[in-house]
C-alpha cells in the first residue's frame, strides 16, 4: 500500500508530511527536493510572504546516510512567517489567539469550513485551506520524482494560459525556456504578455487564473487498470489534481475538445514502423480503458483566480449579520506557474500507487527487477 498525509497550517511552525510505501535503497538527492521547493515558491504574481519563506526539507524518519529505509518517510518544512512574534502570538498552538476573522471571501473555503466546524473565527479554517500547505505536497512529489526517474519515469509542465492570454499548443518543449520564463511558459512572446496581464490585474486589486499543462514521459503500457472504476489511471490523476486548492477542471489529451468532434477526429489510429506498432497522434492523452497506453500522459489543468482580491468583493460580517467586504489578508494576484510545479508533484503522488501495483517491490533492485521482467515479457508477447 501506498500512502502520504500532509498536516499544517499556513502560519502554523511547520508543515509536515508522512510518505509510506516508497521502496527501501532509493538514494535521495536533497538539493533536487529543495531546487523543487524553491521553484514553486517563485513565478511572476506571488505576494510579499514568499520573500519571507525559504523551502527546506527536514528528514525525521525513514531514511539513513541519504537512503530510504522502506519505513515510512516523515518530513517537515519549517514556516519562518511563524518566526514573527506577531504571527506567533496568533498561532502558537497552545496560547494563540487574536481578533477572530468574521467576513467569508467568496470562493475560499472561509464560509463552508466556518459552518461545517463550527468556527466563529474564519482564520480556523483559512489557516489550512491556504495554498501554504502544497509546499508539503511538492516536498513529498519530489520524493517520488526521484523513485519514478528510477524507474525512467519523467514528469514535467508549463504554464499554457493566464487568464486571456493563451500559448499556442506545444506537443513538447524545452524545459530550459520554461525554467526561464518568469511566468513557466515556454512560448517568450506569450509569456511577455502573460507578465503584462498579471501587472494589470495587479494594478486593478483583482487577481488571474489560467491554464498548466502537466505532461509524465516514460510511463510503460498497462499501468492503472480497467477492472474497476477506482482503478482507472485517468480517474486517478484527475481526482488527485482536482484535490488541488484552485483547480476547477482537469482534462486528459484532447479533453473537453472531443464533445465537439466526430470519432475519426477523437483517436489515434494504429500504423506499423517496420514490426513496431506506432501511433502518429496522442489525442487520448497516453490513456486508453484507464491504462496507460506508452504515450506521454498529457493532463491540462484550469485553476481559478484565487478568491483573496486586494479589491475585496461583497461579503458579509458573519458575526453582526451586517454588508461588509470580505476580508482583505496579504495574498498573490496570480499562483498559475506555482500551480503548475503543485500539479507535477499531485501527478507524481497520483502515479506511485499504480506503479507500485504494477511493478512491486520492497526495494528499488526489486522494483527494478520487475519492470525489466515486465518489459522483456511485453516485448516478446506478440514477437
Ligand atoms: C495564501 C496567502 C499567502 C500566500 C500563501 C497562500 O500567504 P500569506 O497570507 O501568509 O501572505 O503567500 O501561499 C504560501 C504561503 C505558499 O507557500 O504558497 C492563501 O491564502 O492561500
Amino acid at each position: 500500500m501506498f500512502a502520504y498525509l500532509t498536516a499544517g497550517e499556513s502560519h502554523g511552525p511547520a508543515l509536515v508530511g508522512i510518505l509510506d510505501g516508497i521502496p527501501a535503497h532509493l538514494r535521495l538527492d536533497v538539493e533536487r527536493i529543495n531546487e523543487t521547493l524553491a521553484r514553486r515558491q517563485g513565478g511572476y504574481g506571488r505576494g510579499a510572504r514568499m520573500k519571507i519563506e525559504q523551502d527546506e526539507v527536514e528528514f525525521l524518519a525513514g531514511v539513513r546516510g541519504g537512503e530510504t529505509l522502506g519505513s515510512p518517510i516523515a518530513v517537515v518544512v519549517h514556516n519562518r512567517d511563524y518566526l514573527t512574534p506577531k504571527v506567533r502570538a496568533l498561532m502558537d498552538p497552545l496560547t494563540g489567539g487574536g481578533e477572530p476573522l468574521s467576513n467569508p471571501r467568496p470562493g475560499h473555503a472561509d464560509y463552508a469550513g466556518a459552518l461545517k466546524y463550527r468556527q466563529r473565527d474564519l482564520r480556523n479554517v483559512l489557516e489550512r485551506a491556504s495554498a501554504r500547505e502544497t509546499a508539503m505536497r511538492v516536498c513529498l512529489g519530489a520524493i517520488c520524482a526521484q523513485f519514478l526517474a528510477a524507474l525512467g519515469i519523467v514528469t514535467r509542465s508549463y504554464v499554457s494560459r493566464i487568464g486571456a492570454v493563451e500559448a499556442p499548443d506545444l506537443d513538447d518543449w524545452t524545459q530550459s525556456d520554461v525554467e526561464s520564463s518568469d511566468v513557466r511558459c515556454p512560448h517568450a512572446e506569450a509569456g511577455r504578455r502573460m507578465i503584462e496581464a498579471i501587472d494589470a490585474a495587479r494594478a486593478a486589486g483583482d487577481t488571474l487564473g489560467g491554464q498548466f499543462v502537466v505532461r509524465v514521459d516514460g510511463l510503460r503500457v498497462g499501468v492503472g487498470s480497467n477492472r474497476q472504476p477506482a482503478q482507472r489511471l485517468d480517474g486517478i490523476l484527475a481526482g488527485a489534481v482536482m484535490g488541488m486548492q484552485t483547480v476547477k477542471a482537469v482534462e486528459i489529451g484532447l479533453g473537453a475538445g472531443v464533445a465537439a468532434k466526430r470519432g475519426s477526429e477523437s483517436h489515434d489510429v494504429f500504423e506499423l514502423d517496420g514490426e513496431r506498432v506506432v501511433r502518429p497522434s496522442n489525442r487520448a492523452g497516453g490513456i486508453e480503458g484507464g491504462m496507460s497506453n506508452g504515450e506521454p500522459i498529457v493532463v491540462r489543468v484550469s485553476v481559478k483566480p484565487i478568491p483573496t482580491l486586494s479589491k475585496a468583493l461583497p461579503s458579509v460580517n458573519l458575526h453582526e449579520r451586517s454588508r461588509a467586504p470580505a476580508t482583505i489578508v496579504r495574498s498573490d494576484v496570480c499562483v498559475v506557474p506555482a500551480a503548475a510545479i503543485v500539479g507535477e508533484a499531485m501527478v507524481r503522488l497520483a502515479l506511485m500507487a499504480p506503479v507500485l501495483e504494477k511493478y512491486g517491490g520492497d526495494s528499488m533492485e526489486e522494483t527494478i527487477d520487475n519492470l525489466q521482467r515486465s518489459n522483456a515479457a511485453a516485448a516478446i508477447l506478440f514477437g
